[in-house]
């Protein structure tokens, strides 16, 4: 199968690196985005989310003609959905977004294309989408109506990549093919090839799914260790970091750091598509949940009792204290601050704090609105020169590199283990 035109509807932190690996290698692709912003950035050819290398890669794309973006779809030989898939206030999977994408390519679909399914979802919504498109489309057959001669093939390819190394792992890494049928899967295979340098490994559409949100409960069960013994050894005097370093030796042992929390938008959201649809048996995976997202309320508290200490050792009142926190991206050395669980902690903190709140960020150059007038954005000298208590709560390179002579006048609330 040659793929002259591919199609990737949603150009955001999946789509768009993808929608360029293709144009890399030369073949004509069309992002598909209902955002004119976006649209508008990249056919200009810069991008509107960080990553790096990315910007690289879609101006070349778009100066040599390969990658072209638009509002609404047109014919190409294979589309890829990705597109966001949130939860809903009860934590049930929202597909909205996937019913809109397969809504608008519907009528542009004809016999022996391939349409794959990458954004993260619960299992069976590859099912779904087939039939939405054979509600749309009756004049075509489908893989849940005619098997292998479908004139649509479907599969399920979950993305897996790190958000900072996304333009490495995009290519290097393997990727699971979760087909409809095994006619869709090899055709989704032959695709991946263009740009892959891992393997493709084939399994069913319902798999797969399943496939992407055990990555991630995995990883979110195992931060929720990690995070249960920080508050565990709080209470009985003991590092955390130095208790995890120890227990590492061990040649079986791997436990993951704890942090403020658990943020960014697929662990903190993926493990509840698995409780949702098996709220009985999935009690350690709900329970990780609950760990991580309680982290965020318990520094809070160590921040209070830090705050009593130092108003004990100083002579100042409360309102007279300043708290400068160190960090509010989710993770360290990116911008990104969508589900921070340090917003969440410095937020907290400014609505409680009656004194001055210091936020230092490197990597962004304004306040978010939810802190606006509430904390003020400062260097990080300007912070540890000002500040009577410290919250470390990303270990960005910058706050790794402070020296313990620099920081010895401070009451310090570390939920990263770096200022110990
Ligand atoms: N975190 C800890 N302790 C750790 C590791 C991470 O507290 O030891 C925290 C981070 O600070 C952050 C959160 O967990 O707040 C998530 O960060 P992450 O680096 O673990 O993962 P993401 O969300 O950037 O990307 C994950 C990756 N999944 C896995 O590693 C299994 C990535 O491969 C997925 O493609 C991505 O989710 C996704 O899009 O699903």
């Amino acid at each position: 199968m040659t793929f002259n035109t591919i199609s990737v509807i949603g150009l955001g932190y999946i789509g768009l690196p993808t929608a360029a690996a293709f144009a890399s290698r030369q073949k004509s692709v069309i992002g598909i985005d209902i955002n004119a912003h976006a649209v508008e950035t990249i056919n200009r050819g810069e991008i509107h989310i960080v990553e790096p290398d990315l910007d690289r890669v879609v101006k070349t794309a778009v100066e040599q003609g390969y990658l072209r973006a638009a509002t609404t779809p047109e014919p190409a030989e294979a589309f890829l959905i990705a597109v966001p898939t949130p939860f809903k206030d009860d934590y049930q999977p929202d597909l909205a977004f996937v019913k809109a994408a397969a809504g608008s390519i519907a009528p542009v679909l004809k016999k022996g294309d391939l349409v794959i399914l990458e954004s993260t979802s619960p299992v069976g919504a590859t099912e779904q989408m087939a039939e939405w498109l054979a509600a749309a489309r009756s004049d075509l057959t489908f893989p849940q109506q005619a098997g292998e001669q479908a004139d649509i093939h479907i599969a399920y390819c979950p993305e897996r990549v790190l958000p900072g190394q996304v333009m490495v792992e995009l290519i290097k890494n393997d990727r699971v093919i979760g087909g409809m049928t095994p006619a869709s899967a090899r055709m989704a295979c032959e695709l991946y090839e263009i740009f892959l340098e891992g393997e493709c490994v084939v399994t069913n559409s319902r798999t797969a799914e399943m496939c992407k949100l055990t990555e991630n409960s995995f990883r979110d069960v195992n931060i929720a260790f990690a995070n249960e013994l920080s508050l565990i050894c709080a209470d009985q005097g003991i590092s955390v970091w130095e208790l995890i370093s120890l227990a590492n030796r061990h040649p079986r042992v791997n436990i993951l750091q704890p942090g403020p929390g658990v943020g960014g938008h697929c662990i903190a959201v993926d493990p509840w598509f698995i409780v949702a649809q098996n709220p009985v048996q999935a009690r350690l995976i709900r329970t990780a949940r609950e760990v991580n997202d309680s982290k965020p309320h318990w520094v809070l508290e160590q921040v209070k009792k830090t705050l009593a200490e130092c108003l004990v050792a100083s002579d100042k009142r409360a309102s007279e204290l300043t708290i400068a926190c160190f960090g509010l991206a989710f993770k360290p050395n990116i911008d990104d601050l969508r589900e921070s669980p340090a917003m969440e902690v410095v937020e907290m903190i400014a609505d409680w704090h009656q004194g001055c709140t210091l936020v230092v960020e490197p990597n962004i150059h304004q306040l978010p609105e939810a802190l606006a007038g509430k904390a003020d954005l400062v260097l990080l000298d300007d912070a540890l020169q000002q500040a009577d208590v410290l919250v470390m709560l990303v270990d960005h390179a910058q706050f790794r590199a402070v020296g313990n002579d620099r920081l010895k006048s401070h009451f310090i609330v570390d939920t990263k283990g770096v200022w110990q």
